[in-house]
Parts: structure tokens; sequence; C-alpha cells
């Protein structure tokens, strides 16, 4: 299959076009999101839907993350991403396989029909993870475009994903809240340097490979500026698979929970990683590509 999109391969980093759409569905009166709404999204690569859960389905959604935070020994080991230099745990993995209500979530329609619009397809997802950022020791997460690592570490053949980060604590200006460089998601910008073997052992605490370079960065942030998304336990921050971003370290007492969850297109399945020896294990990038069936909101589980 074609590369369009190589990187990791040069020693200069390089603007490359987007060969992708970024809406790639058609909208229409039936669309689960307004005109507006698709439009801010092609245009700026992010999109807030704004306290989209309730405060029940937030109080079960809580409760669950901190019953997953405190009952490691019930998750398989290598979904625990504790912090670099703490036993912090940073990240669960695979939450949407681990967990009842997690899967729940993923399948609701408010999340994923948006996600079947923006995509123009069945969905299914690539990855999802709880992400914790402790009070006081939640570290940063450098720069990047996912579509980056997932193109050349999980063989992500285009752009036609987004993540979807559902707030489980207020995500303040200050405790490290998304930041994202909007428009971004119009340009592939290449990296330098190549992918080291087993490279996600280290990437997820720390990612040091794949990262853009600090020329580039500053000439999308000079051209397009940064947005900081905050909101309220409930709120959705969704982002298109190739918009910049990243986040800075957390030294308040406050935790910046979230829900994410990568939505990938089903015709955008996995092949061979583009530029790495072998494929990043399933619990990072699922390879037995089940499409999302709709099912019961969030809550319709405590009737069952
Ligand atoms: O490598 C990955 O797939 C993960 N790393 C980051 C920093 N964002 C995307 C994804 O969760
Ligand atoms: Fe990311």
């Amino acid at each position: 299959m074609k590369d369009l999109y190589p990187s990791r391969q040069e020693a200069n980093a390089r603007l490359l076009p987007r060969t992708d759409p970024v809406v790639h569905g058609a909208w229409t009166p039936d669309a689960p999101i307004t005109q507006e709404q698709a439009a801010q999204f092609d245009a700026d690569g992010y999109l807030v839907l704004d306290q989209l859960f309730g405060p029940e389905a937030l109080a079960l959604l809580q409760a669950e993350a901190h019953t997953l935070l405190n009952t490691p020994g019930a998750l398989a080991p290598e979904t625990i991403i504790t912090e670099p230099d703490s036993r912090d745990v940073r990240s669960i993995f695979q939450v949407h396989d681990q967990s009842a209500v997690m899967a729940r979530l993923a399948a609701d329609d408010r999340l994923a029909e948006v996600a079947r619009f923006l995509l123009g397809d069945e969905v299914y997802i690539h990855q999802s993870r709880l992400n914790y950022k402790p009070g006081f020791k939640g570290k940063e997460f450098y720069w990047h475009s996912d579509f980056e690592t997932w193109h050349v570490e999980d063989g992500m053949p285009r752009m036609r994903a987004l993540s979807m980060s559902v707030l489980l604590a207020p995500n303040t200006a200050n405790n490290g809240p998304l930041m994202l460089i909007p428009g971004s998601h119009r340009v592939f910008l290449t990296c330098v340097g190549e992918t080291p073997e087993d490279h996600y052992l280290s990437s997820l605490k720390k990612q040091e490979y794949g990262v853009p370079d600090e020329e580039s960065l500053t000439q999308m942030v000079r051209e397009h500026g940064i947005v900081a998304p905050t909101g309220e336990p409930g709120t959705v921050v969704i982002f298109d698979c190739n918009t910049m971003h990243g986040s800075n370290g957390n030294i308040t007492p406050l935790p910046r929970a979230n829900a994410f969850f990568v939505y990938n297109a089903l015709s955008n399945a996995l092949v061979r990683p583009f530029g790495a020896a072998k494929p990043r294990p399933p619990f990072i990038a699922a390879r037995d590509v089940r499409p999302l069936l709709k099912s019961p909101g969030l809550l319709q589980e405590r009737a069952a």
C-alpha cells in the first residue's frame, strides 16, 4: 500500500499536504451535530460538546474510573502505564475491553453517532484509555500528532480517525488541560529520526520519537495560536487524528482525569506499520476489527 504520509525517514522535517477530508460525512439535518459544529471541526480540527453527559451518567463514570484505578489486580498488567518517575498511574489502556461501563460509554450514541458522521463510515475503537494526570505528579504529554504515531507504528493508512476526550474532572487552565493548535490538522508534519524497537514501552510514559521539531511547531503556533478547551466534567472534546496537541504537567492538587476513545473508520483498518519493524500490541492498537454496535445509552445499563 502506498505510503501517503512518510515520516521518520528523512533528516529534515517536511510539511506534506493532507490528502484526506476532515469531515467525511455529508451534513444533513439528521446529522448528530449542527452544520456550524461540523464546519468548525473541519476548519479547526477540534470541537467541544459542552456537558454532553449529565450528573447521573457522570457519577457512574467517575465511580468506574475510581474503581479501575484502585483495583489494578483486575486489569491486564500491560495496560497500566505509570508516570515516568513515580508509581502513580498515568493511564489505563483498553478500558473499553476491561470495563462494561467504559464499553457502554464508547458505544453511547452521543459519541459513536458523532464519530460515524464525521468519519462517514461504521467505526470501531482503535484505542481507549483513562488518563489520570494525578495532582502534583501528572507529567506532560509533549506536542504530537496522534496520526503520525498511528500511521508509522500501527499501520493506520489514512486520516480517517478521531479522538474523543470525556472530561471526568474539571479541566481548568491550571491543571494541565489538553492544548491544541487549531488548523494544524490540515498539514502532515513529518518527524525525523527512526522508531526504536518496542518504542511504546517508553513513548506512553514520555514520547521522544515521532515528536515534531521546534522550528515547525514555532511556525504552526505563530500561524494558528494555541487553544486549551476547559470544561466541567461531562464535557467532550473531539479532535481529529492529525491535530497537533499536547498538555502541560499538573502541579495543582486537582487531578485532571479524562476518558479517551479513538474511533477509526472501518475502511481504515490497520495494515502493516509504515515505519516500524513490527506492529504495536493490540491493547494500544486494535486489530480485531469489529464494528461498534449501536447500544443503549450509558445509563440504560443500570436499567438492565
Ligand atoms: O502512542 C499512542 O497511541 C498514544 N500516545 C499519545 C501521547 N497520544 C495518542 C495515544 O494515546
Ligand atoms: Fe495524543
